[in-house]
């Protein structure tokens, strides 16, 4: 692929973490890194597990495959290959090709002198999923604990986890991350909708810029957060809620056992109602 004449002045040697100038090059559009040569390593490896896993199952139906995680006797114990230990494999594939991939994020944002945001934010869905392979199980003492690897199964095991701690509605972090998820659904749509109306008006008329989106927002609701702050507010829903999905499925078990429900009777004991 031709490289583009502005991609020159971006294609920057120095500022990996790791490997030096080793992996420092390009191939077509992609940074390879040393990071990238990881991530390729992991999802490679990774992937062949699953498909592995999937030929010695029972089934070739895509969403009925599944790779289970060990019974919970084995504890936090390295299980045989067919028995859970491929879910251990693949678990530290996904989780080497995430931590690569971050990593990767970083090397790239050091090159073109940008600020780690990127990195960052990714990192938080990464602790949410290493809240349910990891920190959940290692608290509950079993990596049986993890949730299977596969498109039906992972449902039912969301759904039987829900079901265990009686009505997961009421779990308090489960709330809270569901509001965040809701609002930043609702602020990118308010905000790519404001930048579209802005950017395509009728054919003949001129293209509007941020003044007329903060009028927009000034004239409906009395106040505009700005150009600037609406990516700031964006980032800070987004990574919320992925950082109480991550609380909410780590307090089930390890620090609360009963009915999620139960959990509010705090409010019936306030002393204001006796
Ligand atoms: C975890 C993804 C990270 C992505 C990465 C990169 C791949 C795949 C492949 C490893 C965080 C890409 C990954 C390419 C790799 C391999 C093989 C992002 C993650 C690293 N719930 N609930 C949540 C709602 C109910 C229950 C979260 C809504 C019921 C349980 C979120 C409703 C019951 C758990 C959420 C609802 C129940 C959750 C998920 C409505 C069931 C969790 C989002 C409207 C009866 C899970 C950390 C998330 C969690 C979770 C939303 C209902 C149970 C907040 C809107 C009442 C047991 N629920 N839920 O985590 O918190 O994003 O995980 O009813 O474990 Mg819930």
């Amino acid at each position: 692929m031709a490289m583009l004449s502005f991609e020159q002045k971006y294609r920057v040697r120095g500022g990996t973490l790791l490997g030096g100038d080793l992996f420092d090059f390009w191939v077509g559009p992609f940074y390879v890194g040393f990071f990238g040569v990881t991530t390729i390593f992991f999802s490679l490896i990774g992937t062949l597990l699953i498909v592995y896993g999937a030929a010695i199952g029972p089934t070739w139906n895509l969403w009925q495959i599944s790779i289970a995680p060990p019974d919970l006797k084995y504890g936090l114990g390295i299980a045989p290959m067919r028995e859970g230990g491929l879910w251990q494999a693949i678990t530290v594939c996904a989780l080497g090709a995430f931590f690569s991939w971050a990593l990767r994020q970083a090397e790239i944002s050091r090159k073109l002198g940008m600020g780690l945001h990127i990195p960052v934010a990714y990192s938080f869905a990464v602790f949410a999923y290493f809240s349910l392979v990891v920190i959940r199980p290692v608290l509950l003492g079993a990596w049986g604990h993890g949730f299977p690897y596969g498109i039906l199964s992972h449902l039912d095991w969301v759904s039987n986890v829900g079901y265990q701690y009686l009505h997961f509605h009421y779990n308090p972090a489960h709330m809270i991350a569901i509001t965040f998820f809701f609002t930043n659904a609702l602020a990118l749509a308010m905000h790519g909708s404001l930048v579209l109306s802005a950017l395509n008006p009728k054919a003949g008329e001129v293209v509007k810029g941020a003044e007329h989106e903060n009028t927009f927002f000034r004239d409906i609701v009395g106040y505009s957060i700005g150009t600037l702050g609406i990516h700031r507010l964006g980032l800070f829903l987004a990574l919320s809620a992925a950082f109480w999905s991550a609380v909410c499925i780590i307090i089930s078990g390890p620090f609360w056992t009963r009915g999620w429900p139960e959990w509010w009777t705090w409010w019936l004991d306030l002393p204001i109602w006796r």
